[in-house]
């Protein structure tokens, strides 16, 4: 296995094996086994209407892997991708796992802040990126100034129009080694509580395990039309079930650029969508647009809904809305899946978040000793499993916090289990503020924060909102004149903090509220702000 990375314990993996969860095979299969099994069905339609089927997808991936490895890329060798929804972000992906090489998936809404230090972490030896967003940004622009940065970035590649870059490179196909199931395929991006990023392997077996699987709980077959409408190097998009899900089953991947109704409803009117999966936020506005909007979404059958707790009120209306069953999904890119079942009662589907997703995930909820807490109460979530995480990449005294010493993965999540597994999401003990299923690391935005000069000191927090879930308040301690919301987030932006992780709120105190230990209380100013 890579080194920084820390594998299952030889008793688990034999049994994951056994059990017939790891099945020895690459990530790959899903695209060459749908190229064999259906090669003439559409696996991909980009927004503009173009298609792929499994085959000509599967002849793109090869000819893309060939020019990666033509283009001096190495197996293990590890680049930065910050893609949008586009075609090319699929194929490239499979061109990847072909060629050994590692894929760390970036948001598109990160800057700056985020790229230089992923790139740092990975010793990525390339970036690719797209030449413009739909709103004008320019990632070259971006793109140059991570060059300068961080050295081992050889090359850079552009989807667009690639100005001194590089478009992506293509040659004709060559055999390539398949790589070994237990090593690592791709690295996911942690939401997060600290300070620097913290990069999540995942092996070709766990996560060909976590799509399958997910396919198969999702009721995902050749008929599923899956719209992807959250950035799709987001897990929950990307294979839990996500794209990869539906490739899986046989079924075919709709990409939409953004998930705004004009946008989904358009294309799920147009390409009969069967599937869609989104934050709460999202379904609360496509729940609203159904009353002025007339698109035909007859074709919707399941709403899945994950990402940041949905809460029971509008979870009961998407039926009525929308016309589609709901299915919760309460997920992380570490590892752990929980989902609501297609034949749970409504009131589990409505009220609960899910239960997990492999017979094999282990779930305790804990006390603030680390002890279960009685059955029913609510504790902090750990787990370990075929798909959760051991380790987070490259990060031995993060990962002493973050595990226990029997390997279970500690969540931060504050939940109550039912008598059925259903687990309920009641809050967080993690110092992470959820913006309606963007996660912001506190100390991350803090230690931003810290570097204005006007600010002597900073504590972030969530506040409650209606549409979000949660927004971010910043409370600041200042030196002098207090700056404004506005020159604070202007700031920010110059530093090149993505726009999600911007405070919606300032609060100036003459100190903070400390705990009995002398640490700042965040429950008190979480009180506080909530009012
Ligand atoms: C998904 O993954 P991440 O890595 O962006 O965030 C994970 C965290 C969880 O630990 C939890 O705090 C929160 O997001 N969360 C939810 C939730 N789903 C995720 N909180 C309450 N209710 C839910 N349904 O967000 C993710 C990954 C795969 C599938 C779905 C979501």
């Amino acid at each position: 296995m890579l080194h920084g990375c820390v594998p299952w314990p030889e008793e688990l993996a034999a049994k994951y094996r056994a059990e017939g969860y790891w099945t020895g095979q690459s990530l790959d299969v899903l695209l060459t086994e749908g190229a064999a099994a259906h090669g003439d069905r559409v696996a991909l339609v980009a927004a503009d209407g173009a298609r792929w089927t499994h085959a000509e997808l599967d002849a793109w991936a090869s000819r893309l892997a060939a020019g990666l490895v033509s283009a001096g890329l190495r197996p293990g060798e590890r680049v930065v991708v910050q893609l949008p929804n586009v075609p090319e972000f699929v194929a490239l992906f499979f061109a990847f796992l072909r060629a050994g090489v590692l894929p760390v998936l970036a948001l598109p809404a990160h800057r700056e802040s985020e790229i230089v230090p992923l790139c740092e972490l990975s010793e990525a030896v390339a970036y690719v990126v797209a030449d413009t967003d739909d709103a004008g940004y320019d990632y070259r622009e971006l793109a140059r100034t991570v060059q300068k940065a961080v050295p081992s970035v050889r090359q850079v590649f552009v989807v667009g129009e690639p100005a001194e870059f590089q478009p992506l490179p293509t040659a004709a196909p060559v055999p390539l080694p398949s790589p070994d199931p237990s090593d690592v395929a791709l690295f996911l991006l942690s939401g997060g509580t600290t300070g620097t990023p913290k990069l999540i392997p995942r092996t070709h077996q766990d996560y060909l395990y976590n799509a399958r699987a997910s396919a198969s709980v999702s009721g995902f077959s050749a008929d599923t039309r899956y719209l992807v409408a959250l950035p799709a190097a987001h897990n929950f998009a990307l294979a839990s079930p996500g794209l990869l899900g539906a490739m899986a089953a046989g079924g075919t991947v709709v990409l939409a650029p953004d998930p705004s109704a004009d946008t989904a409803f358009e294309l799920i009117e147009r390409e009969r969508v069967t599937v869609a999966a989104v934050v709460p936020p999202v379904a609360l506005l496509w729940m609203d647009a159904t009353e002025f909007m007339d698109e035909d979404l007859s074709s919707l059958q399941l709403l899945q809904v994950g990402g940041a707790k949905f809460n029971a009120e509008p979870a009961s209306r998407v039926r009525s809305t929308l016309g589609c069953d709901l299915q919760q999904v309460f997920g992380m890119a570490e590892g752990l899946l929980n989902f609501t079942r297609l034949d749970d009662p409504d009131e589990l589907k409505i009220t609960t978040q899910g239960r997990p997703l492999c017979p094999a995930d282990e779930v305790l909820v804990v006390d603030e000793e680390g002890d279960p807490v009685a059955p029913g109460e609510s504790g902090e979530l750990l787990t370990r499993g075929p798909y959760t995480l051991r380790g987070y990449y490259r990060a031995e005294q993060h990962n002493a916090r973050s595990f226990t010493p029997d390997g279970f993965y500690r969540s931060g999540d504050v939940v109550r289990a039912l008598p059925s597994g259903h687990l309920v999401v009641e809050g967080r003990i993690k110092d992470q503020i959820n913006r309606g299923g963007e996660k912001i690391p506190a100390e991350e935005l803090e230690n931003h924060l810290l570097a204005h000069p006007a600010v002597h000191d900073a504590a972030v927090v969530g506040m409650p909102d209606e549409v979000m879930g949660e927004r971010t308040c910043a409370f600041l301690v200042v030196r002098g004149e207090a700056p404004t919301l506005r020159e604070v987030t202007a700031f920010l932006r110059e530093r090149g903090v993505a726009a999600y992780k911007l405070p919606d709120r300032l609060e100036v105190l003459d100190s903070f509220p400390l705990t009995k230990v002398g640490k700042v209380s965040k429950a008190a100013l979480a009180k506080r702000i909530a009012g």
